[in-house]
């Protein structure tokens, strides 16, 4: 994917400047560091592999040739807590352009994974830059990879766009489509607030009103999957009818009758 498959996205700010990179260890590492510069809000880093593409609490993220693997730079007018929320626009960004490029139905699963058939086909990292008010969001597209190039983790699938349609796909209008829905969801974000994205999240959500396991550092808990709050956590209702709020943790769905 060449830089000019990129170029006139005649977006109001993500894309309007893009850095191309054949090989990098990390495009949120690189864009992290940019922020330090500073340069526009809306940048960009791309790279057509990541050497230490990272994933969320310091897990890796594999990133071969033939996915899409970028970061954007962006200065949201947000209060702290609700900088998860951009991670959100991010997944919603990322699931509505692969409708839209493969026809395949792209659902959320909390907090910021896009699948299809229950496969995780899209991870979305969302780091605060040192420097203060910037905010990077990563997003990993499995497009056209090669399954056995994926990681095997049990109780996480993973697959790509390639093997799911069962043919490559176009790889540069899914990166167009990706940054044009970005700015479409981060303008929702900034105009009509949180709300109107967690709307469109909840619409979207493959977690929502399910049984699930949470695995979070303090333990693990069993219960139903009932909504997201302002600040990007899920709200788990547990056997005894409680409340319980989850910041970072990993969700599996669980099947009924099983732990
Ligand atoms: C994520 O973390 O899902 C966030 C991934 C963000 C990647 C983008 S690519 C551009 C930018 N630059 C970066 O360096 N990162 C961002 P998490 O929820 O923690 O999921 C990580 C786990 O998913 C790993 O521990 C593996 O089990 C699994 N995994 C690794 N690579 C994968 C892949 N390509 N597809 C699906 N699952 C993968």
């Amino acid at each position: 994917m060449e830089h000019p498959a990129l170029a006139d996205l005649g977006t109001r700010v993500v894309g309007r400047y893009i850095r191309w990179h054949d090989s990098i260890a990390s495009t949120n590492d690189l864009a992290l560091r940019l922020t330090e510069v500073p340069v526009p809000e809306g940048t960009v880093v791309v790279a057509e592999e990541q050497t230490a593409g990272r994933g969320r609490l310091g897990r890796s993220w594999t990133s071969p040739r033939g996915g899409v693997w970028l970061s954007v730079i962006l200065s949201p007018n947000l209060p702290l807590e609700s900088i998860p929320i951009i991670g959100f626009a991010a997944a919603i960004a990322a699931a509505v352009a692969i409708r839209k490029t493969t026809g395949l139905l792209a659902r959320l699963k909390w907090p910021n994974d896009v699948l299809v058939d229950g496969k995780k086909v899209v991870g979305v990292l969302t780091e605060a830059a040192p420097a203060p008010g910037w905010v990077v969001v990563g997003i990993g597209i499995n497009a056209n990879i090669a399954g056995d190039a994926l990681p095997e983790v049990p109780g996480y699938p993973a697959a790509s766009l390639q093997t799911l349609l069962g043919r490559a796909m176009d790889r540069e209008e899914l990166a167009r489509t990706l940054l044009l829905e970005l700015d479409r969801s981060y303008a929702m974000l900034m105009s009509a607030g949180v709300d109107s994205v967690l709307r469109r999240w909840r619409e979207m959500a493959d977690t929502l009103g399910r049984p699930v396991r949470v695995e979070m550092a303090a333990g693990t808990i069993c219960g139903i999957a009932q909504d997201v709050d302002g600040a990007g956590a899920l709200r788990v209702r547990l056997a005894d009818g409680t409340m319980q709020r989850v910041v970072a943790g990993d969700v599996h769905v669980r099947e009924t009758g099983s732990p």
